[in-house]
């Protein structure tokens, strides 16, 4: 960063541990700080949980850590004495790389098996080489689903602060990547700060920038600007790109009869100057060059779905399932170049057919990671597309999608504000987390499990400090209940002291031990004074509130 760019920004940005969490770090064989968050419980347990935060979470961040410096370059060390080469090439080549290693610390997985699974193209550790401020993680199906969370000034609205504070806020609340989706002034500018300040991969979309520079009009688009650009953002650090290279000439008519035709950002432009000079596009015809320059820096192709539905009654249609063809066809061409890749899907899709997205893409794409914009499960509810898209989105990584793009309530409607971010990241860990417990994965169902008995042991601090916001958790129960003394209590305002199961529950059990019953006999004889009791207090559903 200049001075002068120096002089004109002031990010300021949240830190501190997450309420409830401290953060810890396992060390790896090899010596790598792998980062966990660590949830202190009031009965003596803890519970460790992903971290996706970076040092912004640790106690001590307000004094170490300084935006206008920049994260400490972690990886930095780990190149040194290797030879350039993709984690992809490294992988074929049987070496298993301290990326690798580090993610295998934070899967709780065999490095060996992290390595096996990059080899086979099934899983991708995007890293540039150029961003070693970043804690490597992976994508890919046998691993826990992972969100991405975009954010990015446009023309009209927000400034560089903004986008800092958004990429340090969703990793926070646990993005596992971020993209920079900048199209308004200072992009270039805007993407520095986050890199130099982001500790997870950033994703860009490089034809946005290089529209700016024709001036906005597609026609004016050719390969060398496209090209110098992505050269200008590898060299910035950015870890993967999406690249909608399976816009083909011959598919645009496909789209003519849609309900709503076109509606990706980066596929419209393509579109555009396809049928514009009516060549093939340059996306396509480079594709060989393409992979080459990625490959030098190690960024990993996010293949791009220009042609995704955007709407319900366009889904799996003949257009989007001909681009993911081409899609097929381009990766091996990149892997066999030793270049990773993702495959960007849809978009808006009704959920008895979104099984079929995973199956085509994993035969025609060679199981390379599926990364997925929701899907929206259904139009009809804007202002509340983070929910219609976190359904199919919980559905999509249930069958096998790697990673998730979060889309907010804003989506349709807006740029995304800082608490649109927030609630998107949130929705997008419900539906991960869904998805890794559908999945059966190992540690997955734990964190359900310590959450269940910290709410039936009326552990209420354990109750929110494990879950995904503590801080909204503890608010609500405080609406009604502020007192010290609720916070352990057997019963919250939803049911009152009186008809609370879990307690009735309790006392069952307190009950078959004191009486030396059979848990069957206590439920009858525990039902029957209940019941009992209910009849005692007038029989009522609803009893007055009393004064407690
Ligand atoms: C993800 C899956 N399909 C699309 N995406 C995301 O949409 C992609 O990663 C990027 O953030 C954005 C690109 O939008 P356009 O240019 O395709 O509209
Ligand atoms: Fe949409």
């Amino acid at each position: 960063m200049t001075a002068a760019e120096r002089a004109t920004v002031r990010p300021s940005v949240t830190t501190g541990p997450i309420t409830g969490s401290r953060k810890v770090y396992s060390v790896t064989e090899s010596g790598l700080r792998v980062p966990v968050r660590r949830i202190d419980l009031s009965n003596g347990e803890h519970f460790d949980v992903y971290d996706t935060s970076g040092p912004y979470t640790e106690a001590e961040a307000k004094n170490t850590v300084d935006v206008h410096k920049g994260l400490p370059r972690l990886r930095e060390s780990w190149a040194e004495g290797r030879e350039h080469n993709t984690q992809l090439g490294w992988a074929k080549a049987g070496v298993v790389t301290p990326e690798m290693e580090f993610v295998a610390a934070r899967e709780r997985v065999d490095p060996e098996f992290v390595r096996a699974e990059v080899a086979r193209g099934r899983a991708v550790i995007p890293a540039n080489r150029r961003h070693p401020e970043s804690e490597p993680m992976i994508i890919g199906k046998n691993f826990l689903v992972k969100v991405n969370a975009n954010m990015g000034n446009s023309a009209v609205w927000s400034s560089v602060e903004e986008e800092v504070d958004k990429m340090v806020w969703a990793t926070r609340w646990g993005a596992d990547t971020i993209m920079d989706l900048s199209t308004g002034k200072r992009i270039h500018e805007t993407r520095e700060w986050i890199l130099r300040n982001s500790p997870v991969p950033v994703g860009t979309v490089p034809i946005y920038q290089a529209l700016e520079k024709v001036g906005g009009e597609p026609e004016k688009l050719s390969w060398e600007v496209y090209r110098d650009t992505v050269i200008e953002q590898c060299e910035q650090g950015v870890d993967y790109m999406t690249v909608h290279a399976g816009v083909l000439l011959r598919y645009v008519p496909l789209t003519a009869n849609r309900v709503t035709g076109i509606v990706s950002r980066g596929g419209s432009i393509m579109a555009a100057w396809c049928l514009a000079h009516h060549k093939e596009s340059f996306l396509y015809t480079h594709f060989e060059e393409l992979c080459d320059i990625l490959r030098d820096y190690d960024v990993t192709f996010s293949l791009g779905d220009g042609l995704r539905p955007g709407s319900i009654a366009d889904a799996n249609d003949r257009a989007q399932f001909a681009e993911l063809e081409t899609l097929g066809e381009l990766t091996h061409i990149a892997r066999e170049r030793d270049v990773q890749v993702m495959i960007e899907g849809p978009g808006h899709v009704p959920m008895h057919k979104i099984k079929e997205n995973v199956e085509l893409e994993e035969k025609l794409c060679g199981e390379a990671p599926f990364y997925t914009l929701g899907p929206l499960a259904t139009d009809i509810a804007p202002a509340y597309d983070h929910i219609t898209s976190a359904i199919g989105a919980a559905q999509i990584g249930w069958y096998g999608t790697a990673m998730l793009c979060y889309v907010t309530p804003k989506e349709h409607l807006g740029l995304p504000d800082r608490d649109d971010v927030k609630t998107g990241v949130i929705s997008y860990k419900i539906a991960a987390h869904a998805a890794d417990l559908a999945k059966g994965h190992p540690y997955a169902q734990e964190w359900d499990d310590a959450l269940s008995k910290a709410r039936f042991e009326f552990r209420w601090n354990d109750q929110f400090n494990l879950s995904l916001d503590p801080d909204t958790a503890r608010a609500f129960h405080d609406e009604t209940l502020p007192a010290e003394p609720a916070k352990t209590a057997h019963f919250c305002s939803m049911c009152g002291p009186k008809f609370c199961s879990m307690r009735i529950t309790q006392d069952i059990r307190a009950y078959a031990e004191e009486h030396g019953l059979t848990s069957t006999e206590a439920i009858e004889a525990g039902m029957r004074e209940k019941s009992r009791e209910f009849t005692d207090h007038g029989g009522q559903v609803y009893l007055p509130v009393v004064d407690r």
